[in-house]
């Protein structure tokens, strides 16, 4: 069942309600912002203070990061992790599955405030099966005569019992870049947060695992070489105006990414898929 819903402040949202799940995306952004299981506490954690206000992408849920990753390097001054977040996406379909889930699809193409900043033609297309588990699946198609490059993420806020409890598993080995210091380390076991943490991973793995109190939240990501971790940790919560300065307890970015040295080209008439897969197992 799809129903679309509008706030008093004019964004507008899909709220989708099926056996599995409910969840909700708003047409800005394609942002989905709200996913609950039958039974279980919401999967995605969304900022008590955030803000739904039109142009200003929504904290919390699953931003979509295209088509670049973090600052943009020719301009740092552009908008950061790209326009894809702050434009409004056309509906395209819905259509409910046999077993029960549920199928939305939502796009994007170029246009004036795009072209703007990046002056390509393209068709981003997010396609979210909402059922007993959650796929999310962003295709990039070059509709220009050159190809152009990617970097992009689904920057993913996962909702947690306390940042305390939790651990992160299946990075064990695995180097990553620390944003905070520019340097390359190697991931020493599981991983705990203790701290701010800003990292690009390049697992060996496509599996990541939240291990929680009353759940584990497997993270399945597809299409790329990069994952993405972070937590704003004390000062860095206390300084966003739509998250409380506790909010970092209750949150932990994994972003299924195309970013840092995993870098996307795709060709004319290519396209590109990443998809993120997320299932959660509630421990008895
Ligand atoms: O994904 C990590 C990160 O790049 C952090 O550096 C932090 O900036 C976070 O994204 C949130 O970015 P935003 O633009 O949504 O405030």
């Amino acid at each position: 069942m799809s129903i679309e819903k509008r706030w008093e402040n004019g964004l507008e949202y899909i709220v989708i309600e099926n056996a599995f799940a409910e969840a909700k995306i708003a047409l800005q952004g394609a942002h989905l912002f709200y996913y609950q299981k039958k039974g279980e506490s919401p999967l995605l954690w969304l900022g008590d203070k955030a803000q739904f206000e039109p142009g200003k992408a929504i904290r919390g849920g699953v931003p979509i990061c295209f088509p670049w990753f973090g600052k943009n390097r020719a301009d740092v001054t552009l908008l950061q992790h790209g326009f894809a977040r702050n434009q409004l996406w056309e509906w395209v379909s819905s259509e409910e599955r046999e077993e029960g889930s549920t199928h939305i699809q939502l796009q994007l193409t170029a246009n004036e405030t795009t072209r703007k900043v990046w002056d390509y033609a393209f068709i981003l297309q997010l396609d979210v099966i909402i059922g007993s588990e959650l796929v999310i699946t962003l295709t990039t198609t070059n509709q220009d005569q050159k190809p152009f490059e990617l970097t992009q993420a689904l920057h993913t806020y996962f909702n947690i019992s306390d940042i305390d409890t939790i651990q992160i598993d299946g990075l064990d080995g695995t180097i990553y870049h620390n944003n905070l210091d520019g340097q390359e380390y190697s991931q020493d076991g599981d991983l705990i947060i203790n701290q701010e943490v800003d990292r690009i991973y390049y697992p060996h793995s496509d599996s990541t695992i939240i291990q929680d109190s009353e759940r584990t939240v497997t993270l399945i990501s597809e299409g790329v070489h990069a994952l993405v971790v972070w937590n704003p940790w004390i000062d860095k919560a206390k300084a966003m105006v739509d998250m409380s300065d506790e909010g970092y307890r209750k949150m932990i970015c994994l972003e299924t990414a195309n970013a840092g040295r995993d870098i996307v080209v795709v060709e004319p008439n290519g396209s590109h898929s990443l998809k993120a897969i997320i299932r959660t197992n509630l421990l008895k």
